[in-house]
């Protein structure tokens, strides 16, 4: 798009909501003065925050920059393990509730401080006697349970780096992870629980195993959760309850420089292999701590719950490192929100009386198309803040969060970051910052970011045009593993030598200064020399009342040069037929103005979704202008896009 004109703003919000007197009151911060303090001086904000932590030695200096690389805490060294678990439990705080898990078939179990301790240096000595020492990588492959968060934390413990492959990928995708990474040792369970069935991990390890690019793996743990039959291999793959019945626990944690990697987790680019994003340390924890503590408000008391899978960086920075630095109290969830009915996840809120929720656009379009009665069977009066993440949150989603979620009385945070950025970039401070539906306002104190043109410039209040992350910050990545060539090409080269961390979003200034994302920039279309940001077609197309959910997409057309073609999934009850298309179009028109009105409308059930929930837009490019599908490993469900291919060509004929 580097000769198109801005990306232009179509969709207006002028609903504002401050937080209430009583919640800015008790918030963990409600000084306003924070943005101009940590603004003037980064260094100074963040090395505050990095003394909250217990360091083994401190650092000599807080930030060597030598672009595009970055070291934080350069000297200094520390524990992650020690941080999360040891200092609570040196606190008296061994007792308080770490971990409650929830898991798909309805077992419970609660750990504490002292428990988790416990078993992560029981399990970081399972790692030791199988020979897994510093720098070495681990690939866990396990469900949404507690040992995975005790896997992550024993490879901390012992400087061993982890990657962890959501448990949803297939063989394949499992196999070039570990082929990348390199790693030494697998984890990972017989099986896990998903709709009721049992999703087979262990068979897909076996069948990734087969191939000689995972030669390197030396030993395969394997726990048993679901006690389905498996194949054990003799001499390579042991039960995680053996080995840890002989293991010497880790109680010393191995101090470790402030930047030796902490994890490697591979994200999907829209073509070419996966990017393993490398983190490292003492950085990585000092944001995942702040934010947890500025943006999410968390104090002790709090039953958190992230619903993010341990397979993506949410899982990481807000599941387990992040909440456990901060000594909170995590629910964790193992199955599907709809699973044995569509009311569990409201269910789970009342009977662990949740007091923060953190979830995905993607499921509350969920919720929304499921109807409110699924809510409205439960007390969700324990709730005091909500958050999004992973898509930008229309603005009806948002208000019906903010209703029948939150019941008006909760702030929302719009959280915006990345899998790179390791932790909350783009967010409000609940206590602070006066919410508007749909934007994930400003950026985290501390944090620099702007939007830019095509030359790198600012735009001024009220344009559009890419976000970019101006100044390093200390949950960044450091690189990609093993390309460091890749690192400098994707993220740092766009703006030539300006030194612009280029993230791959559009998005606008308005005229308050707030900031809206738009999506991905390869998403954006060009029609008749217009930017139009498929986000903001989506959400006037999701205000309407039929509408659950919708995706929009550019076609090539051959005078406009784009054409918009909107898929549209409606609420249950509503019937799709041409008579409501047009209405669509029509409504979309008079919102947004004749230039977004769509030209072609496909209804489908669903749309095609990664694994995490993004819509992939990509995918329908394909579909509507009749070329072969790309790459379609990261689709959650295939069936959907080859139902709509299908569909799509049976309505063109
Ligand atoms: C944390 C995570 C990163 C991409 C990012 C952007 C989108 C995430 C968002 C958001 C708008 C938000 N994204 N949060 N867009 N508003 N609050 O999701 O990491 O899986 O690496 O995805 O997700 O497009 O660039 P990751």
């Amino acid at each position: 798009m580097s000769d198109s004109p801005a990306i232009e703003a179509h969709l207006s919000e002028s609903r504002l909501f401050p937080p209430s007197a009583a919640f800015a009151a008790a918030a963990n911060c409600n000084d306003a003065g924070i943005y101009d303090r940590a603004k003037a001086d980064p260094i100074a904000f963040w090395s505050e925050w990095a003394s909250t932590l217990q360091w083994d030695k401190p650092w000599d200096s807080v930030l060597e920059w030598n672009p595009p690389h970055a070291k934080w805490f350069v000297g200094g060294q520390l524990n992650l393990t020690t941080n999360c678990l040891d200092r609570h439990v040196a606190a008296g705080k061994g007792d308080v509730e770490a971990i409650r898990f929830e898991g798909e078939p309805g077992d419970t179990e609660v750990i504490t401080y002292a428990q988790l301790l416990t078993r992560v240096q029981e399990f970081a000595g399972v790692l030791r006697g199988l020979g897994v020492d510093k720098g070495d990588r681990v690939t866990i492959y396990l469900p949404m349970i507690p040992e995975a968060a005790v896997a992550m934390l024993a490879c901390a413990r012992i400087g061993a780096v982890h990657s962890v492959v959501f448990g949803g990928f297939s063989a394949d995708s499992l196999k070039e992870r570990i082929h990348d990474s390199q790693s030494k040792v697998v984890v990972t369970s017989d099986g896990g629980w998903r709709r009721g069935s049992q999703v087979a991990l262990k068979a897909a390890v076996d069948a990734a195993l087969e191939d000689s690019a995972c030669a390197g793996i030396e030993a395969v743990i394997v726990l048993r959760r679901t006690g389905q039959d498996i194949t054990m291999f003799d001499g390579r793959d042991h039960w995680w309850h053996d080995l840890a019945e002989s293991a010497e626990p880790v109680t010393e944690a191995v101090s470790l420089d402030s930047e030796a990697p902490l994890f490697i987790l591979y994200t999907s680019g829209s073509t070419g292999k996966p990017k393993g994003i490398l983190h490292t340390s003492g950085g990585y924890l000092t944001q995942a701590t702040a934010t947890m503590k500025l943006t999410f408000d968390v104090r002790e008391g709090d039953v958190y719950w992230c619903t993010a899978d341990v397979g993506w960086v949410t899982g990481h920075s807000y599941v387990v490192y992040g909440p456990l630095s901060c000594g909170a109290t995590v629910l964790m969830y193992e199955g599907a929100p709809d699973f044995p009915a569509r009311d569990r996840f409201w269910k789970i809120i009342a009977d662990h009386k949740v007091t923060i929720f953190y979830t995905a656009p993607t499921a509350i379009r969920a919720f929304m198309k499921w109807g409110t009665e699924h809510l409205e069977q439960h007390d969700l009066s324990s709730l005091r803040l909500l958050g999004s993440v992973g898509e930008p949150i229309n603005p009806e989603a948002w208000m019906w969060y903010h209703e029948h979620v939150g019941h008006g009385n909760c702030p929302i945070v719009d959280t915006w970051w990345q899998t790179e950025t390791g932790a909350h970039m783009i967010t409000p401070l609940p206590g602070i910052v006066a919410t508007k539906p749909g934007s994930a306002t400003r950026p985290f104190p501390g944090i620099d970011i702007d939007v830019v043109d095509e030359n790198g410039e600012s735009v001024p209040n009220g344009s559009g045009g890419f976000l970019v992350i101006k100044s390093p910050w200390p949950s960044m990545l450091r690189t990609l593993w093993g390309d460091d060539d890749r690192y400098k090409n994707v993220y740092w080269s766009k703006f030539g030598d300006k030194n612009l961390y280029f993230a791959g979003d559009g998005a606008r200034k308005d005229e308050d200064g707030y900031i809206w994302l738009l999506g991905r920039v390869d998403d954006i279309m060009l029609v008749a020399g217009h930017n139009i940001s498929t986000m903001e077609v989506e959400s006037a197309l999701v205000e309407h009342p039929a509408v659950a959910e919708s995706a929009v997409i550019g076609k090539t057309h051959d005078v406009k040069g784009q054409a918009i073609a909107a898929f549209v999934s409606v609420k249950e009850g509503v019937i799709a037929d041409d008579a409501l298309a047009k209405e669509l179009k029509a409504f979309v028109g008079a919102k947004l103005g004749p230039i977004c009105r769509p030209d072609d409308i496909l209804f489908t059930a669903e749309l095609p979704k990664t694994r995490s929930g993004k819509i992939m837009r990509r995918l329908l490019r394909d579909i509507a202008e009749g070329r072969a599908l790309g790459d379609t490993s990261t689709l959650a469900d295939q069936s959907v896009v080859s139902g709509l291919k299908s569909k799509y060509e049976a309505n063109e004929g």
